[in-house]
């Protein structure tokens, strides 16, 4: 893919992340769907999109509570994902789950048990490390569950076996409502890559060019047999934790400036100024998304549910 081409494609993803997990967050908030209300990554979209697209066929990706945002960017049918969130027998998890998994895509995930994924991030790397595949696993999780005792003993595991796992701390500045500052005292989560002896990098998690090299670099380290890697990607939570978090705990300010800062207008305006795209290009690439998005609603509505006899299959305990 060409330099120009995969910028679009970027902007495109961060588009398709945004109105999908909108759709979701409305359809909650209208009371279509029940259960437990979205965790969205409005502002985050660079993060997933940058890291996802600096993968190849047959890698996997491990994913937060904040889910959609990867399973997007690895190229998920939206349809599928929104007949899932739906709860339809269309989608990805028959209609069962929220946690949208894709094995052919290797999207595997995602889970509500806060740095669950890493450790099964670790031993996918070292099955893959022990068939002698060249495939690498990367794992996202957040600020907060970085001070989760399994992401300091996966780290540990990694560097010692030398594992072909990238680990992506996605710091978005709240643990729920508990500010990063006062979750951790050191200026970048990044540091502790020092103690795993393992690379570690801070980027800037909204600009999804940034973030693609940085877990490209990891990448083909990964691939080569140079092991694991740690990269914060700092980025702004635009939204509440979950959908109907009307955020009382947070300056109104930091709300405005993080909105102002919106990474998808920010990307926007950068590929405008680099001639790569007008400002008609962009509605129309923002226009044709919508429709996507519309049409995936559509068929989600449509689908049917899963049959109350299939209740107790495909569970494991
Ligand atoms: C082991 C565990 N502890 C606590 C929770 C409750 N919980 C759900 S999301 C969340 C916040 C996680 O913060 P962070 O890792 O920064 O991710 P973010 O929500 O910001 O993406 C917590 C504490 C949980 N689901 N699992
Ligand atoms: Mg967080």
């Amino acid at each position: 893919m060409s330099d120009t081409d995969l910028k679009l494609d970027m902007l495109r993803k961060m588009l398709m992340v945004r109105h999908l997990e909108n759709a979701w967050g409305d359809a909650y908030l209208n009371e279509e769907i029940g259960g437990i209300p979205p965790a969205l990554s409005t502002g985050q979209e660079a993060v997933s999109v940058g890291a996802c697209l600096a993968l190849e066929d047959g890698d996997y990706v491990f994913t937060t509570h904040r889910g959609q945002a990867p399973q997007v960017a690895r190229g998920l049918d939206p349809n599928r994902i929104m007949a899932e969130l739906y709860c339809r027998l269309p989608g990805y998890n028959k209609g069962k789950s929220y946690h949208v998994t894709d094995f052919d895509r290797g999207v595997v995930g995602m889970g509500g048990i806060v740095a669950g994924q890493v450790p099964v991030a670790g031993g996918m790397a070292l099955a893959q490390k022990l068939k002698g595949t060249d495939r690498v696993s990367i794992c996202f999780f957040g600020d907060g569950a970085s001070n989760e005792g399994v992401v300091h003993e996966t780290a540990n595991l990694a560097s010692i076996w030398d594992l072909p796992l990238i680990m992506i701390c996605e710091n978005n500045g709240y643990c729920i409502s508990l500010p990063v500052s006062r979750e951790i005292n050191t200026a970048h989560i990044a540091d502790r890559a020092a103690a795993y002896g393992i690379p570690g990098v801070v980027v800037d998690g909204n600009d999804p060019v940034a973030v693609h090299q940085a877990v490209s670099e990891a990448v083909r380290r990964a691939r080569s047999g140079g092991g694991a890697s740690l990269i914060e990607a700092e980025t702004t939570r635009m939204g509440g934790h979950l959908a109907h978090d009307p955020q009382r705990y947070r300056p109104r300010e930091e709300i405005e400036a993080a909105r102002a800062a919106c990474p998808i207008k920010r990307f926007s305006a950068r590929l405008q100024e680099e001639g790569l795209l007008t400002a008609d290009g962009f509605s129309a690439m923002e226009a044709e998304v919508v429709r996507e998005i519309e049409a995936a609603v559509a068929f989600a509505r449509q689908a049917p549910t899963p049959p109350a006899a299939e209740a107790f299959e495909d569970l494991w305990a």
